[in-house]
């Protein structure tokens, strides 16, 4: 049995989940229970980021004690993940102290490291520039558009303190040689070259310790510091699998896929590599950034008012209709607008309309012409074989694309023959023809069982009932 190690980003704690949270973790999801059905060892790790001086402050701003604060956030993403039927392995929160033993161990080792080039992998210096605590991340004058972070639409705050830096333009030709032998395989398509203008244009020493921010893991070797949010956070792919010495970790790693948005790219296929080179650590086989929704054409954000809530979704359409809504709106990779009309109108067509029309039709003619009973075993009239080549190249999006069209044929195919008038009078021609489309809706519920569980499930038993009736709804129009 081989394994297939696959991650989520963990999310920061600064508020409640998110339909950017979901749609990353539902398609995590989408290709764990693929790998599962295809007989994989699947390890499967989501968390939350909980340190550093942006949660801090939102909880200082919502007047509770910042433990607190983060617990009851937690709590809102594990019950969102259970709402969407989220099958992680592991949750891991980077307050937990099995995560800070692996992160100072971690520091520990990158003290005594070499950079390629032999110098210590960490120096002291003194930090003075820019910090977004938005994106807590370190910017320079040209990331910064009219004094504001463009991302945050904040001003960053000018820091000088004394840090610990790692020397990550040392491994500038090692990053180069690794991604143009890709063994670590950036994707989709184009995000290899904007890593690599990174590594071209943009590669600096970064300070992994910040001063004056308790709130966070102390440097073991340095007490005055804390570990920098981003290293504290990347380490989690490690510490969730019990490193430095576990059969986990032995198991699991290198992780097979980092599923990622298109914003943490850097910090992914860049800043990760060097420090797992520096403490020569396999590096992760592939890291997949999908790319950003707008909702309206515009950022989702509160101040503008057009927020969709993962919750509201689940409640109008179900766990299994929301999975699918999410990720059927545009490519997988690529950046598109999504509004609550066109969600909406893609329930309508493709689920109400669409496949749940088609199952409740053909069952309904079982039910009332043949008694209950599929009349013979006949193949389906179309083959839906392109999934596993889909999936795994988490061409989701292809995928739903392949069972639209399935689904649409029948339809048509169902309406062009009038099927429900030669059921009276050819009944023979017509059982051999709703018998086929029978195998095909049991193909289709095969295919969609990692993005609709539920509902492939539901298809099933219905098509295996002794019986089949039509039962209610699988997609009910409220
Ligand atoms: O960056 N469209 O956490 P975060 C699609 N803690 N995906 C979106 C999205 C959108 N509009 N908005 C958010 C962090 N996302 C760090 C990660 S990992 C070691 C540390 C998703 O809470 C997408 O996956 O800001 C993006 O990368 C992530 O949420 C950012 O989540």
């Amino acid at each position: 049995m081989n394994k297939f190690y696959i991650t989520t980003p963990i999310f920061y704690l600064n508020g409640s989940p998110h339909i950017g949270h979901a749609y990353t973790t539902v398609a995590a999801d989408v290709l764990a229970r693929f790998q599962r059905q295809n007989k994989q060892e699947v390890f499967f790790l989501t968390g939350t980021d909980e340190h550093g001086a942006k949660i801090a402050k939102s909880a200082q701003k919502a007047n509770m004690e910042v433990h607190k604060f983060c617990d009851k956030n937690a709590q809102a993403f594990l019950k969102l993940w259970e709402g969407l039927g989220i099958s992680y392995d592991d949750f891991l929160r980077t307050s937990e102290p099995r995560h800070e033993e692996a992160v100072k161990e971690f520091l520990n080792q990158l003290k005594s490291a070499k950079t390629p080039k032999n110098r210590p992998a960490l120096y002291e210096d003194e930090y003075s520039g820019l910090y977004c605590e938005g994106c807590e991340a370190y910017k320079t004058e040209s990331d910064i558009e009219n004094g504001l972070c463009p991302e945050h639409k904040i001003k960053p705050i000018t820091l000088k303190e004394r840090n610990w830096f790692f020397r990550l333009l040392d491994f500038e030709e090692s990053l180069k040689k690794q991604i143009g032998l890709k063994k670590m395989k950036i994707m989709p398509e184009g995000r290899q070259k904007e890593v690599a203008g990174f590594i071209k244009h943009g590669l600096t020493d970064i300070a992994i310790s910040r001063a004056n921010v308790p709130w966070g893991i102390k440097v073991p070797f340095d007490e005055s510091q804390t570990v920098y949010v981003w290293v504290d956070a990347l380490i989690n792919y490690l510490s969730a699998l019990g490193w430095p010495k576990s059969k986990k970790f032995e198991k699991f790693w290198p992780a097979d896929l980092h599923l990622i948005g298109k914003d943490i790219l850097k910090f992914h296929a860049v800043i990760w590599p060097a420090l797992l080179m520096a403490l020569k650590i396999e590096l992760p086989k592939s890291i997949f950034a999908h790319g950003y929704f707008t909702v309206g054409d515009e950022k989702m954000s509160k101040s503008v008012g057009n927020v969709i809530s993962p919750e509201h979704l689940i409640k109008q359409f179900g766990a299994d209709a929301t999975r699918y809504l999410l990720l059927s709106l545009y490519p997988f990779g690529q950046d598109g607008d999504i509004t609550i009309e066109k969600i909406n109108l893609k329930y309508k067509s493709a689920l109400a309309n669409g496949l749940g029309n088609l199952v409740s039709r053909v069952l309904n003619l079982v039910e009332t012409e043949f008694e209950g009973v599929i009349p013979v075993a006949v193949p389906s009239p179309r083959n839906l074989k392109n999934r596993n080549k889909l999936l795994e190249n988490e061409e989701i999006y292809e995928a739903i694309g392949e069972i639209e069209d399935a689904v649409a044929f029948a339809n048509q195919y169902i309406e062009k023959n009038k099927l429900w008038q030669i059921v009276k009078t050819k009944k023979e021609e017509a059982g051999i023809i709703l018998s086929g489309l029978c195998a095909l809706i049991c193909e289709i519920a095969k295919y969609i069982d990692p993005i609709m569980p539920n509902i492939s499930k539901d298809i099933t038993d219905r098509l295996s009932a002794k019986k089949i009736t039509k039962g209610e709804p699988l997609f009910p129009i409220v």
